[in-house]
């Protein structure tokens, strides 16, 4: 009897522990620093576009879905070589932000896409953005709307 107790009390200890942890997440270990956030101008007549950006992430995380107000729809992509030919493919699991480790969002590599934008962006704008993590609390971002400085000229589309 006073065994089962025991395990009963242990059990409940443990649970008491991971909602701490919960609730830390927004102190600095939870936190995923965000910066260099840019999103291209949108081509003429198209209304998608690429935005890039640096991730750090305190503790293991991933960045699992990303929205903005001016987008109907934004994706996480990665880009790939098939058949000598840059394909996007959308990330569906996310993607994974090792604890400490720099993750670059960049031209000719992984980028988030906005689908459905509601105006043409242009140089000077602004994009809100808002990146959700597995772990972590959203970040929003406003990020600026330009060329970026370092084109992968295999990827020069977006
Ligand atoms: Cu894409």
């Amino acid at each position: 009897m006073s065994r089962a107790l025991t395990i009963v009390l242990a059990s409940l200890a443990l649970t008491a522990c991971s909602q701490g942890e919960a609730a830390r997440q927004g102190d600095a270990a939870g936190t995923v620093q965000v910066s260099g956030a840019l999103c291209r101008p949108t081509p003429v007549g198209r209304q998608t576009t690429g935005c890039y950006l640096t991730l750090t992430a305190a503790a293991d995380d991933r960045l699992v879905s990303v929205s903005s107000s001016i987008a109907g729809r934004a994706q996480v992509h990665e880009s790939r070589m098939e058949s000598n030919m840059m394909m996007m493919h959308e990330l569906k699991e996310g993607l994974p932000l090792p604890a400490g480790q720099t993750v670059e969002l960049k031209p000719g590599g992984n980028h988030i896409m906005l689908l459905a934008v509601t105006e043409p962006l242009k140089a000077g704008d602004t994009v809100p953005l808002t990146l959700t993590f597995a772990s972590a609390a959203p970040v929003e971002v406003a990020a600026a709307v330009g060329q970026p400085a370092l084109t992968d000229s295999g990827h020069a589309a977006h």
